[in-house]
C-alpha cells in the first residue's frame, strides 16, 4: 500500500498524502512515495496538481520525529537532501499545483505546503515551524520559502519561537491566499484548478517559470527572461487559438497544449 495516492481527474489530478494513523508524518518511506506518485503524473495531459492530506485534521504534521530521533549527522543530512529535491521537483514542475490544507501543517507539512505556487486553507489550519523545539533547524527548505513567502520579520519569529499559527493569522502574513470552512476546501481547490486549466496551458506554464526564475534574477534581467518567455507563446496553436476566438467573439476556446 502506498502513503500517497494520485487520482487523475481529467486536466488536474490529486495527490493525497496518506498516513492518517500519523497525522501524515513525513518519513522515508512517505517521501519515497510521495516521489513515486509525482511520476505518475502525465505532464503531457494534467495541467495542475492539488496536493492535500488523508483525514480532517493533519495536511502533514511534519518530518517523521520517531524516525529522525536516532539519525547521525551523515544520516539527518542526506534525509534533509532527499526531502529537499522532492520538494524542489515540486516547486519547479512545470505546471501550477495548488497546495490544500486540511489541518496542521507543521515543519515539513509546512514545508510542502510553501513548495506550492500557493496555498489555500480550511478553518481547523494549523502552521508552524517547531523544530527548534526538537533541537534542530527547519530542514526541508524551511528558512528559505518562509522568508521568501511572508517576509523575513514574520519568518524569523515563527522559525525562533517555533510558536504555531492558526489560519487567520496565516491568511494575514500571506502564508495562505484563502481560507473555507473543511467541507468546502477540495471544492474550492478543485475549482480553482478547473479554472486555471482552462487557460492556455502552454502560457501558463510559461507564467510560472517567469515568477519563479524571474525572483531570483535582478530587475533588469528579470524582464529580460520575461520577453523571452512572452516570445516563445507566439505561433503556438493556443496563442493563435486565444487571439482568434476574441476576435469571432468566442468564448469557447479550443487550447491543446501546443
Ligand atoms: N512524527 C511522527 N509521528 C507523529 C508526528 C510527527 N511529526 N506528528 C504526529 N505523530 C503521531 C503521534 O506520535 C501519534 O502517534 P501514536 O502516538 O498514536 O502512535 C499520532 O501521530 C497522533 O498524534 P497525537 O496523538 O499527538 O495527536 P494530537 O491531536 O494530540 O496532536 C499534534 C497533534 C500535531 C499537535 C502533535 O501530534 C504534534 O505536536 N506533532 C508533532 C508536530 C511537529 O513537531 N512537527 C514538526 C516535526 S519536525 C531536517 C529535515 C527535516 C526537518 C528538519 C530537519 N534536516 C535533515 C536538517 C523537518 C522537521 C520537522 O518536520
Amino acid at each position: 500500500m502506498s502513503f500517497v495516492s494520485y487520482e487523475n481527474k481529467g486536466a488536474y489530478g490529486i495527490l493525497t498524502m496518506n498516513r492518517p494513523e500519523a497525522l501524515n508524518a513525513l518519513d522515508s518511506n512517505v517521501l519515497n512515495d510521495l516521489s513515486a506518485a509525482l511520476d505518475q503524473v502525465d505532464l503531457e495531459t494534467v495541467r495542475c496538481l492539488i496536493i492535500t492530506g488523508a483525514g480532517e485534521k493533519s495536511f502533514v504534521a511534519g518530518a517523521d520525529i520517531k524516525e529522525m530521533a536516532n539519525l547521525t549527522k551523515a544520516e539527518g543530512e542526506a534525509f534533509g537532501k532527499k526531502g529537499n529535491d522532492i520538494f524542489r521537483r515540486i516547486e519547479t514542475l512545470p505546471i501550477p499545483v495548488i497546495a490544500a490544507v486540511n489541518g496542521f501543517a507543521l515543519g515539513g507539512g509546512c514545508e510542502l505546503a510553501m513548495s506550492c505556487d500557493f496555498r489555500i486553507c480550511s478553518d481547523n489550519a494549523v502552521f508552524g515551524q517547531p523544530e527548534v523545539g526538537l533541537g534542530i533547524t527547519p530542514g526541508f527548505g524551511g528558512t528559505q520559502r518562509l522568508a521568501r513567502l511572508v517576509g523575513p520579520g514574520y519568518a524569523k519569529q515563527m522559525i525562533y519561537t517555533a510558536r504555531n499559527i492558526k489560519a487567520d493569522e496565516a491568511l494575514r502574513i500571506g502564508l495562505v491566499n484563502q481560507i473555507v470552512p473543511l467541507e468546502e476546501l477540495m471544492p474550492t481547490a478543485e475549482k480553482l484548478a478547473a479554472g486555471i486549466t482552462k487557460n492556455a496551458p502552454i502560457a501558463v506554464r510559461q507564467c510560472k517559470k517567469a515568477i519563479n526564475e524571474g525572483l531570483e534574477l535582478k530587475m533588469d534581467d528579470a524582464i529580460v527572461l520575461e520577453e523571452k518567455l512572452f516570445g516563445d507563446c507566439f505561433e503556438t496553436h493556443d496563442q493563435v487559438e486565444g487571439m482568434t476566438a476574441f476576435m469571432e467573439k468566442r468564448k469557447e476556446k479550443n487550447f491543446t497544449n501546443n
